[in-house]
């Protein structure tokens, strides 16, 4: 069973009364809520599905009823106090209206005003321990915390004010899932078996250990209190888990991959539309071919993302932005009609053969769904143009690419017009066609477009549509903080994001931009926000320059245009090495990690196009000795059991290496990484028995090894 079946534990600030919205973790409305117990605090329902809860102390618990959509469920609930702090942020300059807005809070400028004291303009904001930029946005002005020395380049040519709160990451001893040691002896313990809490006739505890019988679910998450009031929790342990958690992803285009059928290929044939930008005739018959080769097997990989596949436009389009070049729809993401595959990529026969043969291998395959627009071709278009929000705004400004003004009404480009999500017909056309892939061709799940520029309850409609027999995975695109990603990750709407908030942190520590120590902490936070759901770590997608040829120092300046003025040519070798240290992270992380197709070949690029050049089976040297570390990795993930589920627990990390243990319960794996020259020896503990730990990491490489 997936976590995500259960209501999440609930973190609170005690003597705090906070309200709940049950109904953000069921798919129908929470018609009413019957209260049956509690522990250790009050609740009472207030209106549409909302709780008013209250903590008495560290740890409570409640057991609760409750009615949605003609269904009633009995959940028991868990609530720990929040690790948060309260911190004051203060600017002693002038100004009439001043701002305080960070990574905290989607970096919005309106958000929270600062009060004007005595001592200067003062907000207080609660924060969980972490690492944080913020700036003052003081009349408008974006403003660096000048009485802080901590800063950041903020990507625009300023600095960001960076603050970290303090806070240390306990860790639970899972000897065995039916045996756990906390750091502290015990004197209470919640555990929660799925969604109820396992009654006392059915654990046990001794000093620090906790010794669990009769457990019915493969979800175990549990909260201690210690002789001494100290908490520890919540934790959560999946005993089996169900694939793909713990699996690779692979992301491909599907024109880009392998050309498997060389009557099919269409070119648009447009002079202003550089090859680049034009069709290169990959197709599903080519996806097959690599498949029987046994190309995926090789890199481990159980779950292919591919490209959308749906009929794209005739012609060539011109973007909507400055130098306005023109692309044709080969990427699909202009898709024309949500019911048909482009006869240059195959047909549904295709599709379907290319299903079951990658489920005669265990491997899932994922399919990229367009539901934010269609191009302006498309028959839907030509019909209902009701069913789509207007290109002119009352103000008479065309709403083009407003994604913070208007994010669920505006338009990507002219040619693409955005679906209406207030119009019923259209959430029904939608999550319909969504559900026809599942049908027909037996797809398991899906990976969604653009996800903040669609309302939740269109997610939750498509949640709704796909309960069946089996689990359809949904899994979304939302570039912003780990909090926002997580608004959209519940029982009720997707399974997972991409983390990008580590994207950006992994893709800086290799190029030597920050530290390995950095990435380590970032790594351990983004652990810790996607406990709840599928973490999908990776280190390069299809939006931004290549990661070699980023690592290379190749990409400076505006890269979409790189792409067009002076494409990236072969890395050098180090790039290479560097390369293969991301994706020995990648393989020993759990979740669901993904691999841009061409990544691990070392496939240069600029931005968009030149970021999907066509894929190569033929390689150089250095591609060559990439793809066999590669392959390697595969090999050490595919046999271990902590490298695939273990948690991450920091072990020792500094500017040039970071050195963790993958945990999972009595199998431990310690991962070492060396972005330096330099052969290291790294010298610690084993933070749960205080064994010795002694790891030689090359320079330039990495070392993995069972202890
Ligand atoms: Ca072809």
């Amino acid at each position: 069973m997936h976590s995500l079946y259960f209501l999440p534990v609930f973190l609170l600030i005690p003597h705090k009364p906070e309200k709940i919205n049950l109904s953000k973790y069921f798919t129908s409305p929470v018609d009413s809520i019957q209260i049956l117990s509690t522990d250790g605090l009050d609740m009472y329902p207030i209106i549409e599905g909302k709780i008013m809860v209250q903590l008495k102390g560290n740890v409570g618990s409640a057991r609760i009823n409750v009615f949605s959509g003609g269904y009633s469920f009995v959940k028991d609930m868990l609530f720990v106090r929040s690790k948060s702090r309260k911190i004051k942020f203060i600017y002693r300059g002038s100004g009439r209206n001043v701002y305080l807005a960070g990574s905290f809070n989607g970096w919005n400028s309106n958000a929270l005003p600062m009060m004007k004291t005595d001592s200067g303009f003062v907000a207080e904001v609660r924060l969980i321990p972490g690492r944080y930029a913020y700036k003052f946005v003081v009349d408008g002005k974006w403003i660096q915390d000048k009485k802080n020395p901590l800063s950041e380049d903020d990507g625009y040519g300023g600095r960001n004010s960076v603050l970290i709160v303090k806070g240390g990451h306990e860790f639970i001893d899972d000897i065995s899932p039916f045996h756990y040691r906390f750091s502290f002896p015990l004197s209470k313990v919640y555990v929660l078996d799925g969604d109820r809490l396992l009654d006392e006739e059915n654990y046990s505890i001794k000093g620090r250990d906790l010794f669990l019988r009769n457990i019915k679910t493969d979800v175990i998450r549990i909260a201690g209190i210690g002789k001494r009031g100290e908490i520890s929790g919540p934790f959560t342990f999946n005993i089996k888990p169900e694939p793909p958690i713990g699996g690779m992803m692979y992301f491909l285009f599907v024109d880009r991959f392998f050309d498997g059928d060389g009557r099919n290929v269409r070119k648009i044939k447009d002079p202003e539309v550089p090859d680049i930008a034009d069709f290169m005739g990959g197709d599903l018959k080519g996806i097959i071919l690599k498949l029987n080769d046994g190309y995926f097997d090789s890199l481990g990989i159980s779950v292919l993302w591919i490209s959308p596949v749906f009929l794209c436009p005739e012609g060539a389009y011109r973007d909507a932005l400055p130098p306005h070049r023109k692309f044709t729809g080969y990427h699909g993401y202009w898709p024309v009609d949500l019911y048909r595959i482009d006869p240059s990529f195959g047909d549904m026969e295709d599709l379907k053969e290319l299903v079951q043969e990658c489920h005669k291998r265990g491997i899932k395959v994922f399919l990229d769904m367009v539901l934010n627009h269609v191009h302006e071709s498309s028959r839907v278009y030509r019909e209902r143009r009701d069913w789509f929000t207007p290109i002119y705004l009352p103000d008479g400004r065309k709403n083009i690419r407003l994604f913070d003004e208007h994010p669920f009404t505006t338009w990507f480009d002219e040619f693409l017009p955005s679906f209406d999500f207030s119009n019923d017909s259209v959430v029904d056309y939608l999550s319909s066609a969504a559900e026809f892939w599942v049908k027909e061709v037996g797809i398991d799940g899906f990976r969604l477009d653009a996800v903040k520029h669609i309302p939740h309850e269109f997610w939750k409609v498509l949640r709704r549509r796909m309960e069946g027999e089996k689990h359809v995975w949904m899994i979304g695109e939302t570039i912003s903080s780990r909090e926002k990603i997580n608004e959209w990750i519940s029982p009720s709407e997707l399974d997972g994001q991409f983390d990008f908030p580590l994207f950006w942190v992994l893709r800086d520590a290799l190029a030597g931009r920050t530290g390995m120590d950095r990435l380590m902490q970032e790594i351990i936070r983004s652990q810790d926000a996607f406990a709840d759901g599928l973490w999908v770590p990776f280190m390069d997608n299809h939006d931004f320059g290549r990661l070699i040829s980023f690592l290379n120092g190749d990409l400076h300046g505006n890269e979409k245009e790189l792409a067009f003025v002076s494409p990236p040519g072969k890395p050098e070798k180090k790039s290479y090495h560097l390369m293969k240290i991301g994706f020995a992270i990648l393989y020993s992380l759990p979740g669901l990690p993904m691999i841009y197709y061409g990544d691990e070949i070392g496939l240069p690029g600029a931005g968009d196009p030149d970021n999907r050049r066509m894929m190569r089976f033929k390689h150089d040297s250095d591609e060559e000795l990439l793809l066999k570390e590669v392959k390697k990795l595969a090999g050490l993930r595919r046999k271990s059991r902590a490298l695939r589920f273990g948690r991450v627990v920091p072990i020792k990390a500094g500017n040039e290496y970071m050195v963790y243990m993958k945990k999972y319960f009595s199998e431990k794996v310690v991962c070492g990484f060396n972005r330096g020259e330099k052969d290291i020896v790294v010298r610690s503990k084993d933070p749960f028995t205080g064994k010795h730990i002694k790891l030689t990491i090359p320079g330039e490489g990495y070392r993995m090894e069972e202890i």
